[in-house]
C-alpha cells in the first residue's frame, strides 16, 4: 500500500516547540515547560468530553443520575475539577484559582508546592454548551509573590503586566491551542488521530486591516454615550475625522471563539459596562481569568486590551472575581473606543 508522504521534519509538537522556546532562555529549569504540557494535556481530556457533550450523561445538569445511577457533572464542573487534578500534585503550583470556585485553591497538603501560579476559566462560554457552539478555556501563569509555602490570595491578585504565560483552548471545529510566554503567539492544533496538539499558527500577528467587531448589540440600550458612539463608528455611520470604519458584525457569545477570530482576521471585541443595567454596572467578564490573559495575548500579536480608559494590563485587581469592561483587539480600534469614551462619558 502506497501511504501518503509526511514530512516529519515539519512537525512540530506543542512538547517539541515549548522545549525549543525554553532552551532560548538559559536560566530555565524546565518547569513552566512541563506546566504547560499539563495544560495542554488536560485541554485534550475536556476536548475528548466536549466532542461527546450532545451524550445524555454529560448533558444532565449536576444533581441528576445517569443510567448508571453515579451522579452527573456538568461539563463546566469537569473541566474545572480535570484542570486542577492535573494540577495539583506536580510541584509546579504554589496556588490556584477557577471562574467556578469563590475561593483560591490550595494545594492539598500532601503535595508539595512550586513556584508558579494557575488561575484559569474552566470552560467560558459554557452556556453555549447545549447548542454545540465552540467554548474554550483560558489560562494565566505568574511567579509566586510569597516565598514559600501554600500560596495565597496575594499570589493571584497580580497585574497583568507580570504574567509569565498566558493562553487559551479552543473547543470549535477542531481543538486548538494558543499561547504565549512572552515571544509571540503562537497556535497548535490537535490532530486527533495521533491526539497531539500541532504548531499550525507560528507567530500570530493581528492583521493590520480588521474585518470584524464583536459586541452583543442587544445590550446597546445599556450602554453610555461614548461606548454607543463608538458602536456607530464601527458601522460606518458615526461622523469622524478618521475615515468611517465598516466592518463586518460578528458575535457568538462565547469570548474564546469571538476573540480568536478577531485575532486571526483583525477586529475588536468588547463587553463594556453596562451602565443601567444593574447586573453588570463593570461589565460581565473578569479581570484575571479572562481580561488580563487574553490582554496579554493581544498585545503579544501586536493587539491592544482596555477597560475603555487603561490597559487591561497595569490594573492591580482587588478581588478574585472582580469584573473589568473589555475592550480588545487592534490598537487602532482599541484606542478609538478609548477616545469616544473619554469624550462622550
Ligand atoms: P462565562 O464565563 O460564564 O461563560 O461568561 C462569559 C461569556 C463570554 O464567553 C461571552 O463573551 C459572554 O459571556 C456572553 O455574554 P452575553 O450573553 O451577555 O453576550
Ligand atoms: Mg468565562
Amino acid at each position: 500500500m502506497v501511504m501518503p508522504s509526511i514530512d516529519d521534519t515539519k512537525i512540530v509538537t506543542i512538547e517539541r516547540h515549548i522545549l525549543n522556546e525554553q532552551r532560548t532562555y538559559p536560566e530555565a529549569t524546565g518547569v513552566l515547560t512541563y506546566l504547560l504540557y499539563d495544560i495542554a494535556l488536560a485541554g485534550k481530556v475536556i476536548a475528548s468530553q466536549t466532542t461527546r457533550a450532545g451524550l445524555a450523561e454529560i448533558l444532565g445538569r449536576t444533581g441528576n443520575i445517569n443510567v448508571q445511577g453515579e451522579e452527573v457533572m456538568k461539563l463546566d464542573e469537569l473541566a474545572d475539577r480535570m484542570i486542577f487534578n492535573l494540577n495539583n500534585h506536580t510541584n509546579r503550583l504554589a496556588v490556584m484559582a477557577s471562574e467556578e470556585q469563590e475561593d483560591i485553591l490550595r494545594i492539598p497538603e500532601q503535595y508539595g508546592t512550586g513556584k508558579y501560579v494557575l488561575l484559569y476559566d474552566p470552560l467560558d462560554g459554557s452556556s453555549n454548551i447545549d447548542f454545540n457552539v465552540s467554548i474554550g478555556t483560558i489560562f494565566a501563569i505568574y511567579n509566586r509573590k510569597t516565598e514559600s509555602g501554600l500560596g495565597t490570595l496575594e499570589d493571584c491578585l497580580q497585574k497583568g503586566k507580570d504574567m509569565v504565560a498566558a493562553g487559551y483552548m479552543i473547543y470549535g471545529a477542531s481543538t486548538m491551542l494558543v499561547y504565549t510566554s512572552g515571544r509571540g503567539v503562537h497556535g497548535f492544533t490537535l490532530d486527533p488521530s495521533v491526539g497531539e496538539f500541532l504548531l499550525t499558527h507560528p507567530n500570530i500577528r493581528i492583521p493590520e486591516i480588521p474585518r470584524y467587531f464583536s459586541a452583543n448589540q442587544a445590550y446597546m440600550k445599556y450602554w453610555s454615550e461614548g461606548v454607543r458612539r463608538f458602536t456607530r463608528y464601527l458601522q460606518g455611520v458615526e461622523k469622524d475625522d478618521a475615515p468611517p470604519k465598516s466592518l463586518s458584525l460578528r458575535y457568538i457569545g462565547s469570548m474564546v471563539a469571538d476573540f480568536h477570530r478577531n485575532l486571526l482576521a483583525g477586529g475588536i471585541f468588547y463587553y463594556p459596562a453596562d451602565s443601567k443595567d444593574p447586573r453588570y454596572p463593570n461589565g460581565k467578564l473578569r479581570l484575571i481569568y479572562e481580561g488580563a490573559p487574553l490582554s496579554f495575548i493581544a498585545q503579544q500579536a501586536g493587539g491592544y486590551g482596555s477597560d475603555g480608559y487603561r490597559n487591561l494590563l497595569d490594573i492591580q485587581p482587588e478581588s478574585l472575581h472582580q469584573r473589568v469592561p473589555m475592550f480588545i483587539g487592534n490598537i487602532e480600534l482599541v484606542e478609538k473606543a478609548e477616545e469616544y469614551i473619554r469624550k462622550f462619558d
